[in-house]
């Protein structure tokens, strides 16, 4: 099936050896390597991403305009078919073919402070490099995808219409997601008022979507389908999500999820190392916060997709989805009691970056 994918970029499917690649959860992913050159393929999760066109408008007018600003910059775009398409339709289905990045590699841990530092000046460069850029052209990928707010409502439409046995197993949780409601509020508040501006920003920035070499420095960013105009808060609050515990969103034993306070300040000082001075005095006031969106964000939506059966993630055992719900309900327990340590680091780190 892949073969003819292949021969659409020149590609003879006899001279590569093909394997599954990575541990996202919406698109499947492939690295095809050869003996000169190897290949990233994706097959676009086309019943999340409804519009695959629009993700190619975004990455070619970004990789354009980086091309022109800054063409020392690695933005890694999909490659052009024979007849200069970057997204194949064949059977049903929307694949894109990248270049694999020669002696990259991805990591589903932080072990070292270095790293999120690193990452973090990935996610702040990126964003100052398209601060001129005329987000009016991006179009939405993911509708909605951070609006906090709808993603409540989803929940609470999934409260309505789940089994009522997995409403039980879901008591503890449901009743986590309700007592933090607050961070909802303070979402409604900052984007009713349009205090927080629009920048182009990735949206996804787990630390598996981005490439390091073996001196463990972040080169690059992948997974740009989701890039789009959103606030910058999303991204920062992605990193602290996935970046400030040991133990991931998989993690079963909850005990395991802690707040490790340097790697705080490597994700302060290294995005703001970069874009500290273009973003408004209003936008750093809820540079803490956006841990706390993001963490109940991504709880509410595991959350609901237990209770809707999980259609959205899928699960690899029964109440998967609820065990990664609860693990992001610990985790925020956790960054709500470290925030006054937060809040000295960032006084600190202030300091140092004037
Ligand atoms: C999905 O595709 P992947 O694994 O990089 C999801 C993110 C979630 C993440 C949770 C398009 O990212 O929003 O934060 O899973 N992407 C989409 O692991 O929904
Ligand atoms: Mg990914």
């Amino acid at each position: 099936m892949l073969d003819d994918i292949l021969i659409n970029f020149g590609l003879n499917v006899s001279d590569y050896n093909i394997l599954p690649f990575g541990s996202g959860l919406i698109n499947h992913t492939y690295k095809i390597s050869g003996v000169h050159q190897s290949f990233i393929l994706q097959q676009i999760n086309n019943s999340v991403f409804k519009h695959p066109a629009y993700i190619d408008n975004n990455l070619a007018l970004i990789k354009q305009y980086l091309d022109e600003t800054n063409p020392d910059y690695l933005f890694v775009a999909p490659l052009k078919s024979i007849t200069g398409e970057s997204v194949i339709y064949s059977d049903d289905k929307f694949y894109r073919l990248f270049p694999f990045i020669e002696g990259s590699h991805t990591v589903n841990f932080l072990q070292d402070t270095r790293e999120a530092y690193s990452a973090a000046v990935q996610f702040g460069r990126f964003t100052r490099l398209l601060n001129l850029f005329d987000i009016t052209k991006l179009k939405y990928t993911l509708p909605d995808f951070h609006n906090l707010k709808l993603r409540f409502l989803q929940f609470e439409q999934a409260l309505k219409t789940a089994e009522p046995q997995k409403l039980e197993r879901a008591a503890k949780e449901v009743k986590a997601a309700h007592d933090h409601i607050g961070i909802l509020h303070t979402y409604n508040q900052f984007t009713v008022n349009g205090e927080i501006p629009l920048r182009v920003i990735h949206h996804d920035t787990k630390i598996n979507n981005v490439l390091f070499d073996d001196a463990q420095n972040a080169l690059c960013l992948v997974d740009l389908d989701t890039v789009m105009p959103g606030y910058y808060l999303s991204d920062v609050g992605d990193m602290m999500r996935t970046y400030l515990s040991p133990a991931n969103e998989e993690e079963q034993d909850l005990d395991k999820i802690v707040i490790r306070t340097d790697f705080f300040r490597a994700i302060y000082k290294g995005y703001m190392s970069e874009i500290g001075t273009i973003l408004t005095e209003n936008e750093k006031k809820y540079f803490i916060f956006s841990g706390k969106m993001m963490i109940y964000m991504q709880g509410l939506r595991f959350l609901t997709d237990f209770l809707n059966n999980d259609i959205y993630y899928g699960a690899q055992y029964d109440g998967h989805n609820l065990l990664r719900a609860k693990n992001q309900f610990r985790l925020l327990e956790g960054y709500i009691k470290a925030e006054p340590l937060f809040n000295d680091i960032i006084t600190d780190v202030n300091k140092e970056l004037l």
